[in-house]
């Protein structure tokens, strides 16, 4: 078994992240191959059940209320119409749902409720059923487990240094705290990242000690590419070097050799060759389907020719780990607690948030 260590260091992984190419590739990818098949990969489909209308800042995200951006808002789906894009998502090929919501937080209440209906749902077509909802007290961490979630994605994004550059409204630790507060349950983690944010290599490495720190560390770790949308603070964004995201998936891999790593947003603008080497490196997860959340993504039948050009074979559900057992919502055992957690909202301004959310009258 490779060793698991949770004491890296920021300029330990640096080194390895600088490392020649050639040597990085062989590093990651003979790891890769002891914990891993390297012809297998895990495909999730992203499915916004609300989008937009978020009350935070965030610099890259289009959903954010307060930037101008041309998206289509969306109250909070129906559990009908989540079966019908679940169903298609495996049909095409996909292990997994990925549900996202435009939530600081989740909240208490009727909302709720039709999303642990629609993780009941998704995990009774014999998916893997992800949620994204933002934080999460313990009480609704444990509420989603009974209704069947097989993972939970909230990501570090950043360094702890550079997150204060791209977010006002909340604070670290909290994203940390959600992320144990999942851990108490049976529930994976999914943490990861956004790399092209205009954050240095060191901040990069920054996330990964935050990252493999987690004890146990995340089942699955997406690296995200910026996808720079018009309206946002990040907007003026160069597209990420593919070399740069080899480098991070490579060293993601070293890091967290058992976690699933997942080549996330932005592989519209990603070469195939560019890609073939992320698998190499150690990446054995995508998100398929025509759009991201909001943004655009390769479309399916593409990503599947370049699966089989690649001898690429699409991972099938509760290959990891057992399908968890649905609760119903008569026989929960957690009832809805009305909480009003106190996630901090720290005291800075972001100069280039704000000139986002000003312009145009904001
Ligand atoms: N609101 C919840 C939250 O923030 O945790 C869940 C949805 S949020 C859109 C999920 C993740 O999408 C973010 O943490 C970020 O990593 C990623 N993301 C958002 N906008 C992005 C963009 N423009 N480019 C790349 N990744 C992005
Ligand atoms: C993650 O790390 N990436 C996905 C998923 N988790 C929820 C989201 C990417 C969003 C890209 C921008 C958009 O489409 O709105
Ligand atoms: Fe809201 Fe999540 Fe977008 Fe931040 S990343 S603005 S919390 S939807």
């Amino acid at each position: 078994m490779q060793e698991v260590r949770h004491n890296w260091k920021k300029e330990e992984i640096l080194e390895i992240y600088n490392s020649p190419l050639m040597e990085l590739l062989y590093r990651a990818a003979t790891i890769h191959r002891k914990q891993h098949d390297p012809n297998v990969i895990q495909v999730s489909t992203l499915l916004s059940i609300k989008t937009g209308g978020c009350s935070e800042d965030c610099g890259y995200c289009p959903q954010a209320a307060r930037y101008h951006t041309n998206i289509n808002k969306n109250s909070l789906m129906s559990v009908a119409e989540v079966k019908e894009l679940a169903n298609k998502a495996k049909n095409s090929g996909s292990s997994r749902v990925c549900m996202g919501a435009a939530w600081r937080n989740v909240k208490d209440g009727s909302e709720f409720d039709r999303v642990l209906e629609m993780v009941r749902t998704i995990n009774k077509l014999d998916m893997e059923v992800c949620c994204t909802l933002g934080m999460v007290t313990e009480n609704q961490a444990m509420r989603l487990a009974e209704a069947g979630l097989y993972a939970y994605n909230h990501n570090l994004d950043s360094s702890e240094e550079y997150y204060k550059k791209v977010i006002s409204t909340r604070g670290y630790q909290d994203r940390i705290d959600t992320i144990k507060n999942v851990r108490k349950t049976n529930i994976t983690v999914c943490s990861g990242g956004i790399i092209g944010m205009g954050e240095a290599a060191k901040d990069r490495a920054g996330m990964l000690v935050a990252l493999s720190t987690l004890n146990p560390q995340p089942e699955s770790t997406p690296i995200n590419a910026l996808v720079a949308v018009e309206g946002t603070p990040l907007e003026k964004e160069k597209p990420v070097a593919i070399w740069d995201m080899i480098r991070m998936v490579a060293t993601t891999r070293i890091v967290l050799p058992n976690t699933q790593v997942r080549l996330s947003a932005g592989r519209t603008q990603m070469s195939k060759e560019g890609q073939a080497l992320c698998f190499f490196a150690g990446a054995n997860s995508i998100f398929a389907g025509n759009k991201l959340l909001t943004t655009p993504n390769p479309a399916v039948d593409e990503d599947m020719k370049m699966f089989e050009n690649l001898g690429l074979i699409p991972q099938k559900p509760f290959t990891k780990k057992e399908q968890p057992q649905t609760v119903e919502a008569e026989n929960s055992r957690y009832k809805s607690l009305g909480e009003n957690p106190k996630w901090t909202r720290p005291e800075y301004k972001i100069e280039r948030n704000e000139k986002s959310r000003k312009k145009r009258g904001g």
